[in-house]
């Protein structure tokens, strides 16, 4: 007779088959999707929301947006060496994906009316960690945000 605890483990294998197959590959999981846009149609100098917030262990597709008539960049130094890059597809107008991007990203400039999407596990925590975009003068504008990851 088959022990409770294996006959448990088969029950919820049968039930969650990601979940197992997930502790082996974190970047196999179905992603979480969040949306960041990078200023506005009316060229806001912002990020919309500022305040992103991961957990360590989830697959999360960003979608980074850019809406306005200038190019923006998307740079977290230290949220960038937090996570593991699945990989970085670039999105057409008509949202079919026209290019997959491996390996580790540093940062993301999106141009206008561009989307990326950045496929990430987070792999360790960060308090409250700068976001901003690059571009002379936007910062200073308060193209600014945080990320944190617990
Ligand atoms: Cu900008």
């Amino acid at each position: 007779m088959t022990s409770t605890p294996i006959r448990a483990l088969a029950l919820l294998s049968l039930l969650f088959p990601s979940l197992l197959y997930a502790a082996g590959d974190m970047t196999a999981q179905s992603p979480v999707t969040m949306t960041i846009q990078l200023g506005s149609k009316d060229n806001q100098l912002k990020f919309y929301p500022s305040v992103l917030r991961f957990e360590t262990g989830k697959l999360y597709k960003l979608v980074i947006k850019n809406p306005s008539q200038q190019k923006h960049y998307f740079t977290a130094e230290a949220f960038s060496r937090s996570v593991f890059t699945r990989k970085v597809q670039i999105m057409s107008k008509a949202n079919k994906t026209i290019a997959e991007v491996k390996g580790h990203i540093h940062e993301i400039e999106v141009y206008p009316g561009g989307t990326a999407q950045w496929w990430f596990v987070p792999i360790k925590t960060l308090q409250s960690s700068r976001l901003h975009c690059s571009i002379k003068g936007h910062t200073e504008a308060g193209m600014t945000g945080r990320i944190s990851i617990k």
